[in-house]
């Protein structure tokens, strides 16, 4: 398959290619770069961006000038290799003080201190260039129902969340904010633990606007959710700011496969909504922002294998972008498309200027048994999709 360019628009968090492989069970299995060499080897790969946490670059407890030298050095590397550094999130669930979260913590001093480093890597983030800054709240929620109050935590959260939506505006940052959606993991339950749970959250901030979403595909499904189904209602709500792409087997701990070597059929759904819109909607809203791939390079492999891996996550991604740019192209799929009633959905229930009033009054001699006759052909065009992934 074709070689990547800038032009396609892939980025990688650092963290990514840089986990050594250590799990709950198991040490480092292969070494650990800087950041600076990772950003190299990407752009060398054909990645266009990069993204990373704060102590993905410097450490927790760095001091002021080592982590200014830190920063610095990485944003020399991506300058040198003409990678941007599209976006920037805190670690606010490694260290132990965000054993109970960050901003939903009981302790009220943690949640100042989370809010703070938050409020920093908002800053380090507009001053690398970067778009997007991802909010993933992975240490808030709980294990037990009995410790934690769920109003209370709403609040904070949004509290939280505002605090740093309307930081953001008041430095005239050019940032959105994107949360990232995860059932479980390392918490027994995470806040906003779905897309359609953190789509009511923004509903709910005052600095909304600025805030949309960050799904990654195998937290949508460790959910048993249909990730598709996730990118497309938040596009439709304008809110899909940024994506988090790779693979999962089921139901299971988060294994963050490379993309496509989880479910295969989804993912090829996942780039046909990606590159080419809602079938509907031909001038409807779409995706333009990164390709960006959060994955584990599997602990098996060593340094080849992981940069194999980064390759992959690509490569796959390129070929079901061919493929699918073919399957909406093929006549017999639009001629199926057309026999599934698929664009016909766009077509408004009631006609111009009816009333719920007059859609009750009116009889349009409608036989529910004639129509449940119909034929809808859905799996005749799935075979094509199949045909076109496979074929
Ligand atoms: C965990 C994740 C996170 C987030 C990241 C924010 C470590 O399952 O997916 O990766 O993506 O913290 O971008
Ligand atoms: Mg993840
Ligand atoms: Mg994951
Ligand atoms: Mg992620």
């Amino acid at each position: 398959s074709r070689r990547p360019t800038p032009a396609d628009r892939f980025s990688f968090g650092l963290w990514t290619v840089g986990w050594t492989g250590v799990d709950p069970f198991g040490v480092a299995s292969r070494p650990a770069l800087d950041p600076w060499e990772y950003a190299e080897r990407l752009a060398e790969l054909g990645v266009w961006g990069v993204s990373f946490h704060d102590n993905d670059v410097f450490p927790f407890d760095a001091s002021e000038s080592e982590r200014d030298k830190r920063v610095a050095r990485l944003r020399e590397a991506a300058d040198r290799a003409g990678l941007v550094i599209e976006m920037v999130t805190t670690n606010t669930f490694t260290h132990p003080v965000f054993k109970d979260g960050a901003l939903t913590a009981n302790d009220r001093s943690v949640r100042r201190f989370a809010l703070r480093k938050v409020l920093r890597a908002v800053d380090l983030a507009a001053a690398a260039g970067a778009s997007t800054f991802v909010m993933w709240g992975g240490r808030e929620g709980g294990e037990y129902d009995g410790s934690k109050d769920v109003f209370a935590a709403m609040e904070r959260y949004k509290e939280g969340l505002d605090t740093v939506a309307g930081y953001i505006k008041s430095q005239g940052h050019g940032l959105r904010i994107a949360l990232e959606p995860k059932p479980n993991e390392p918490r027994g339950d995470i806040f906003l633990p779905t897309v359609g749970h953190a789509l009511a959250m923004i509903s709910e901030l005052e600095h909304g606007d600025i805030v949309g979403l960050n799904p990654e595909t195998g937290h949508e499904q460790m959910a048993g959710l249909n990730y598709t189904h996730a990118l497309g209602q938040a596009l439709w709500h304008g809110k899909l700011f940024h994506i988090d792409l790779n693979g999962q087997r089921g139901l299971k701990y988060d294994q963050d496969l490379v993309f496509g070597h989880g479910d295969l059929m989804s993912a090829f759904f996942t780039v046909d909504l990606l590159e080419n819109g809602f079938p509907g909607y031909p001038d409807g809203p779409r995706y333009t922002g990164a390709r960006h791939f959060d994955y584990k390079p599997s602990r098996t492999e060593h340094m080849d294998g992981v940069w194999e891996s980064a390759r992959a996550c690509m490569a796959t991604y390129l070929m079901l972008s061919d493929k699918a740019r073919a399957f909406r192209a093929d006549p017999r799929v639009r001629e199926a498309m057309e026999y599934a009633g698929v664009t016909a959905l766009a077509t408004p229930t009631l006609a111009e200027g009816e009333t719920a009033q007059s859609l009750l009054a009116a009889d349009d001699g409608f036989d529910p048994d004639r129509a449940a006759e119909r034929d809808l052909g859905f799996v005749r065009l799935q075979q094509l999709a199949v045909e076109h992934l496979i074929g």
